[in-house]
């Protein structure tokens, strides 16, 4: 695994520039001791948005980045890019084809050294993500490890994202598909609601990512931060 800006993440929260989040939440998630907040969102991401929250989360210490889908969105200023591919989904504008287009547009903007590519697999069919994308979300436990290990062992991907948004998804797949990595930095989202949750998850992602819960239940998804960094420690 490269040493990169998100290498030593246990724990984030992602923030979704199109909800409003007030400033004394806002305020609690920066304080709260998570590694990091991800600024990122399905639907509704615009550059004004993303300036906006950004700004604000600004105001904190806290590292800050972005999951960046769309050139038009392009904000500076945060500590670090993902570009995210989508590794279950038949059509190629998703896992390529958006890519190269705004490479070919903007990639000499880029700041490479702050960049890294995010490989997802998506398994929640009724997540936006799996609709906007056309992901095949319904994958067998080999079709799972198969399409991480193409990430990792031959694309040599830096970042895999186990994506269950919306719910809490299958530990043991998690947990198989930890074991056959060779490199990629492993992070997994979906449906963390609770410190038990964010505790198992964090048995075997790298990188716990808390996204609902905020805007849910925010004492809750306070308490994952402990959860992770305790089960970490264990
Ligand atoms: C979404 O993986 C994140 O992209 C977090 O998922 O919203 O279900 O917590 P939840």
């Amino acid at each position: 695994m490269r040493p990169s800006f998100y290498s030593d993440w246990k724990h984030v929260f992602k923030l979704d520039p199109d909800r409003e989040i007030t400033d004394a939440s806002l305020d609690a998630l920066c304080e709260s001791g998570t590694d990091a907040i991800l600024v990122g969102g399905s639907s509704g991401v615009t550059f004004d948005n993303t300036v906006d929250l950004m700004s604000r989360i600004r105001r904190y210490e806290v590292p800050c980045a972005f999951e960046l889908s769309d050139p038009a969105c392009g904000v500076p200023g945060f500590d670090g890019y993902f570009i995210p591919s989508v590794l279950n989904t038949n059509r190629a504008e998703w896992l390529i084809g958006r890519h190269a287009e705004a490479l070919r547009d903007f990639g000499h903007l880029l700041p490479w050294e702050s960049i890294a590519g995010e490989a997802y697999l998506v398994l929640n069919p009724d997540s936006t993500v799996a609709r906007l994308t056309g992901a095949n979300a319904s994958l067998s436990i080999g079709e799972a490890v198969a399409y991480s290990q193409v990430a990792d062992r031959l694309w040599n991907v830096p970042v895999l994202y186990v994506e269950y948004s919306g719910t809490f998804g299958d530990m043991d797949l998690l947990s198989t598909i930890k074991n056959s990595l060779q490199q990629a930095h492993l992070f997994y989202g979906g449906g963390i609601n609770s410190p038990e949750r964010a505790a198992m998850a964090a048995c075997f992602a790298d990188t716990v990512v808390v996204g609902n819960a905020i805007y849910e239940n925010l004492d809750a998804a306070l308490a994952t931060v402990s959860a992770v960094n305790q089960a970490v420690k264990g």
